[in-house]
């Protein structure tokens, strides 16, 4: 055998190739031929073994083991579910790689009605040569002329045509239109395109072409076509197996056994480019000689070994390769051979399937090697026949193995030991030759005697199936399309956001001149921060953020401790009566004193009152008007201190000595600012938003003296409730207005803070739940419930560190009925919504530093901003989107964001604790 070697002529070959001396004695020509044959029997004990070791390297490259040069490549392919026939329209389908040197174009019509098929309309197209083989771009051209071609002849009109791109070579998938060619096979080996996305290639061909009607929405693998065409009263097929030009197969794995994807439920359909396998010389012992030849002569030597065992380019040349061999060895055509049986690719499938056609075989035998200019002798005839069957049969019982294979791994993944399947089955191997099939589905019933397999031949190669993952892709861009529509407005960019921040400033131009403005910018008699000589004992309130708190605050030389309570305010009591709702915050405070001991105790006290107030003094606070929620009557347009005041005597409580009222940001800037002196901005983003900084008293109209600073609340939450912001105010924007309790108030705040993004989020959700977007268009009615979409629920979702199977969670357990897709679509919208919000806070902050920044002249600022509120803290991205927006709109401000560790409270407390010691120093 070792003379057996890379084709090539002979020098012993005489004229017509045939050998001068005599023929070899019959007895060794036997043995020979049976020597020769006997090399491509594959016995039961090594399918099994390629059975499990294919096992093996499938279930390696499921959990992303794979070593350097992978087995197989298990690739999954974005399609998640067999088709359930309701898929309709008219697609294009090009399909390229399956059957060799040919492309082919479909127009195909889904009825969505099962069982009734319109037959595809197809042309095939012949790829030269210098086409499969040269630049890339040539290869694409071509194809986008022969689709130009094609629609030419059809009615199209201007009607835009979705496109399914059937391209059968192993490519890493990031979804059904993104496409990454991994490495060509069979008989292509075009430049400039392994590693590079066909589908854009394609896009950018057919707009070279000029052919504007085409939309290529979906890359898909032949098998996937072939088991997704397979009829669903038949199937639906589970395994799509295709014996082509080369050779492959797909089938539906439990999306949690995919390593590559971040999913846990479902099915998600895998290409297994079994083609690959054996090149870790599994398949060593397997490998004759002829193999080895051919491989060496092939394009890709090492590479798609067990395709050159199996598939239909590579079978009629093995069969020359041995008959070239005996004929050297005088076994056959009397030792001649001529030019056309020693060259490559002279045999092919069609001659291999007609030689061992049952009935007619033997007589294409003759015609087949006449055609290479052999005459045959009779023993040739059947010796050639033996040889075509040697070849064939080892192909299709490998192929059975590997079948058998891909039904072990079901039978693991869905734990099922007896398993019923129907397997598609495609390709030039299986329609013509005569005995493929049935020696397959022998071989694997040897091999799967558990396994109840229907096999179910494809009727168009697939073209139906690929015009199926073509109509769910469809379906999916369009709803891409629709997604984007509709959050287009959410995305505001670097113009715009700029252009926001100038209308801030001069909203707190006007506001801080005394001028009408929807910034009140309210001076909060608060002139400095602490300078850390503060002492003393203090009760403080929290009022307006999630949780009411009382506190004792102890400022000590050593600092500052904190011991506080929470106390719920019912909505009933902050929509309530004023007199209920102080009387309420009175209770608690007394409550509080008891379990703190501090009977009898008259503590300086500090009110921190997330609302927004006139000042008239520290201890003076004019609500103008609630907001977040809140609603207690008689309190707009009245000193809250005094209501407190009152609501102490009427529960004849110890004796409080109300000093302060600040609002939350400013607390936060007090409390903040204990920690860090350079802290002159308090920030809140809670269930509201607002902000205050230290401002030149010289330009706060309304309070007297021009030296020094005078901490400014902003109330920016009512920025634009003039109408002069420049934000786009989007339909779910306006809704949740209007379904608020203070419609047309409160604008900016209604865009940023945690009371209302849930709500924006779950009308943006009701949309694309009516437009049949999200969870298949059927009515969801827990989406109906106001507030059902909490804010934290954005925070939850949008971490990075959860899996889409921990958001699908979160939103079952909010009753939705809901795929990995709407888990995705959900996750985008909470993105915008929030990613909006940051934004326009970043604008906010912004516009604040670099106000201060030129109040003092100054070329750059360093500041501190100290921050509270459960969105800023607990959102895993906005805080880093306000300091990237801040860093673009106030670039020469270096801004340090201090989250503050003890809420305002703490914050009113040293605001008391200052107004304390300056009262003390005063009367000194
Ligand atoms: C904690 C502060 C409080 C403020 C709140 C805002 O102590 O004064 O109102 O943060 O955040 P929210 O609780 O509204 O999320
Ligand atoms: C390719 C596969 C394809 C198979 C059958 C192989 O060469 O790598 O992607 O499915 O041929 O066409
Ligand atoms: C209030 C502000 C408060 C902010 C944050 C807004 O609704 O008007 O006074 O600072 O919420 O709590």
């Amino acid at each position: 055998m070792d003379s057996i070697g890379p084709v090539g002529l002979g020098s012993r070959d005489g004229p017509q190739g045939c050998p001068p001396e005599g023929l070899p004695h019959p007895s060794d020509s036997s043995k020979v031929v049976q020597k020769c044959l006997q090399q491509f029997m594959v016995t039961k004990a090594q399918l099994q073994q390629i059975q499990d070791s294919l096992l093996d390297s499938m279930e390696q490259a499921l959990m992303g083991h794979s070593g350097p040069m992978p087995a197989v490549r298990m690739l999954p392919t974005y399609v998640g579910s067999t088709p359930h026939g309701t898929e309709q329209g008219d697609f294009v389908v090009l399909e390229l790689g399956a059957t060799g040197a040919s492309m082919r174009v479909l127009w195909v019509t889904l009825t969505g009605t099962k069982g009734r098929r319109v037959q595809p309309r197809s042309q095939e197209f012949v790829i030269p040569p210098e086409v499969m083989l040269g630049p890339g771009q040539q290869l694409f051209d071509f194809a986008a002329h022969c689709l130009a071609e094609f629609l030419e002849a059809l009615p199209v009109g201007n009607q835009c045509l979705p496109l399914g791109f059937n391209f059968s070579f192993p490519c890493h998938q990031t979804g059904l239109d993104r496409s990454t060619l991994i490495s060509w096979t069979k008989g292509f080996r075009c430049s400039d395109v392994e590693g590079q996305d066909v589908v854009q290639l394609l896009r950018e061909a057919i707009k070279r072409q000029g052919t504007s009607n085409l939309d290529v929405v979906a890359m898909v693998n032949d098998t996937v076509g072939t088991m997704m065409g397979c009829d669903p009263e038949l199937g639906p097929c589970e395994i799509g197996l295709v014996v082509d030009t080369g050779t492959n197969a797909c089938y539906m794995e439990e999306a949690r056994h995919v390593a590559a994807l971040d999913e846990d439920r479902g099915r998600v359909c895998v290409s297994i480019e079994w083609g690959s396998f054996g090149d870790d010389e599994v398949l060593g012992p397997l490998l004759t000689p002829f193999d080895r030849a051919l491989d060496q002569e092939s394009l890709n030597p090492g590479a798609q070994r067990f395709e050159k065992m199996i598939g239909g380019l590579y079978l009629g040349e093995l069969v020359r390769l041995v008959l070239a061999h005996l004929a050297r060895r005088g076994i056959l055509f009397g030792g001649c051979t001529t030019p056309a049986l020693l060259s490559q690719g002279s045999v092919t499938l069609e001659h291999v399937a007609e030689m061992e056609d049952p009935s007619t075989g033997a007589a294409r035998v003759l015609a087949v090697l006449q055609n290479l200019g052999l005459r045959p002798g009779p023993s040739d005839v059947e010796l050639i026949q033996h040889v075509c069957a040697a070849v064939s049969t080892r192909s299709a019982r490998l192929c059975a193995a590997a079948l058998a294979a891909v039904l072990s791994r079901l039978q693991h993944s869905r734990e099922q030991h007896t398993l019923q399947i129907a397997v598609a089955t495609g390709g030039q191997v299986f329609e013509r030759h005569p005995r493929f099939h049935n020696v397959l589905q022998e071989t694997v019933m040897l091999l799967a005697p558990e396994c109840d397999i229907s096999f179910i031949p494809s009727v168009d190669g697939g073209g139906q199936g690929v015009a199926m993952v073509t109509a769910v892709a469809a379906r999916l861009a369009a709803h891409r399309h629709l997604v984007e529509e509709t959050l287009a407005p959410f995305q505001l960019d670097q113009e715009r956001l700029a252009s926001v921040q100038v209308q801030m400033r001069e909203a707190m131009a006007k506001g801080l001149r005394g001028e009408a403005s929807s910034l009140s910018m309210l001076p909060s008699y608060v002139r400095a921060t602490p300078d850390g000589s503060e002492r003393g004992d203090f009760l403080a309130l929290d009022l307006g953020g999630t949780n009411f708190r009382v506190l004792l605050v102890r400022v000590a030389a050593a600092g500052v401790k904190i011991t506080s309570q929470v106390y719920a305010i019912p909505e009933c009591v902050a929509q309530g009566s004023g007199q209920q709702l102080f009387d309420h915050i009175v209770d608690c405070i007394m409550d509080f004193q008891q379990r703190q001991g501090l009977g009898g105790q008259s503590l300086p006290l500090g009110f921190t009152f997330s609302f927004p107030c006139k000042q008239v003094g520290l201890d003076q606070g004019i609500l103008l008007n609630w907001t977040k929620g809140f609603n207690a009557s008689d309190c707009e347009g009245h000193d809250v201190v005094a209501l407190l005041r009152e609501a102490i005597g009427r529960r004849q409580a110890v004796e409080l000595k109300v000093v302060a009222i600040v609002n939350d940001t400013v607390g936060t800037m007090m409390s903040c600012g204990y920690e860090d002196h350079r802290c002159e901005v308090g920030l809140i983003v809670g269930t509201g938003t607002n902000a205050c900084y230290m401002e030149e008293l010289q330009n706060v109209a309304g309070v007297p003296g021009d030296s020094g600073h005078m901490c400014i609340n902003m109330e920016w939450g009512a920025f634009g409730d003039d109408g002069m912001l420049d934000v786009p105010i989007t339909c779910f924007d306006a809704s949740v207005d209007r379904e608020s309790i203070n419609p047309g108030k409160q604008r900016f705040e209604k865009l940023i803070s945690g009371m209302y993004l849930g709500e924006i989020v779950r009308h943006i959700l009701l949309h694309l739940n009516s437009l049949g977007v999200l969870f298949r268009g059927q009515q969801t009615q827990c989406l109906q419930t106001r507030d059902i979409f909490k804010t934290k629920f954005l925070s939850e979702i949008e971490s990075d560190s959860l899996a889409l199977r921990q958001v699908r969670a979160i939103l079952e357990d909010l009753g939705l009925p809901l795929t990995s897709d709407d888990a995705l679509v959900v996750r985008e919208v909470c993105q915008a919504v929030s990613r909006r919000a940051a934004q326009l806070c970043g604008v906010g902050v912004a516009a604040v530093v670099e106000k201060i920044r030129e109040n003092r002249s100054l070329e750059e600022l360093t500041v501190t901003v100290g921050v509270d509120g459960t969105l800023y803290k607990l959102h895993p991205h906005f805080s880093s989107l306000v300091a990237a927006t801040v860093r673009e709109l106030a670039p020469r401000c270096a801004v340090t964001f201090l989250q503050s560790e003890d809420g305002s409270g703490k914050g009113a407390a040293l605001v008391t604790a200052v107004a304390c010691r300056l009262a003390q120093a005063a009367q000194v």
